[in-house]
């Protein structure tokens, strides 16, 4: 009997390296063969799904419940699905876990790269923008984020290899008996 779907689900800061752990464990899974895999990326969904989203709580949860929908879906017929919004409201996250759990697991990843992180890093020069006050309700700096009270698996890319981090995903997918 071939396995359930499943649905992976990081979240986390911009910048914080969701989008390259999310890359990371998509190449690993397809290595193993098997199931198909489907990457959701932030900035993917957002140009393809979302075009017409912006920043503010109704628009970011209109966007995760998409997100959530498309990966139920996936989940539903046997496949994986890798999320990696910022996804920063619990009570979404949460709306999400039960969409997918009808079909299958849920496994939320904090990518909990602080925030002090992030800004030091700032790889696209956004917290810069935010600070400034070019870009309006940014998370962490004019927008709130709900730290996950009960994730799954949290990683953390300070002192850790992206590599390591997704091979952490891994593990947790084994010893959740996924893979
Ligand atoms: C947060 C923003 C914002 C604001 C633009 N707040 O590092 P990035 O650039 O590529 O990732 C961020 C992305 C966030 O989109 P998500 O769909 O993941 O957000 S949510 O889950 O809340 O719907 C960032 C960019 O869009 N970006 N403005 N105000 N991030």
């Amino acid at each position: 009997r071939s396995k359930q779907g499943f649905t992976v689900f990081f979240t986390g800061f911009s910048g914080s390296g969701k989008s390259t752990i999310a890359n990371a464990l998509m190449v690993k899974l397809m290595e193993m063969g098997g199931r198909p895999v489907t990457l959701l990326d932030g900035d993917i969904v957002r140009k393809n799904l979302s075009s017409e989203l912006g920043f503010s709580k109704e628009h970011r949860d209109l966007n995760i419940r998409r997100i959530g929908y498309v990966a139920s879906e996936i989940t539903k017929n046997g496949g994986i699905a890798i999320c990696a919004p910022i996804a920063p409201y619990a009570a979404t996250r949460r709306a999400v876990r039960e969409d997918v759990e009808q079909y299958g697991a849920f496994v939320e990843v904090h990518v909990a790269t602080s925030l002090e992180e992030c800004e030091r890093r700032d790889r696209k020069g956004l917290y810069k923008l935010a600070r400034e006050g070019k870009i309006k309700e940014f998370t962490g700096i004019s927008d709130p984020y709900d730290v996950p009270a009960n994730p799954e698996l949290s990683v953390d890319t300070e002192g850790q290899e992206v590599d390591n981090c997704a091979h952490q995903v891994v593990l947790k997918l084994e010893s959740m008996g996924l893979i």
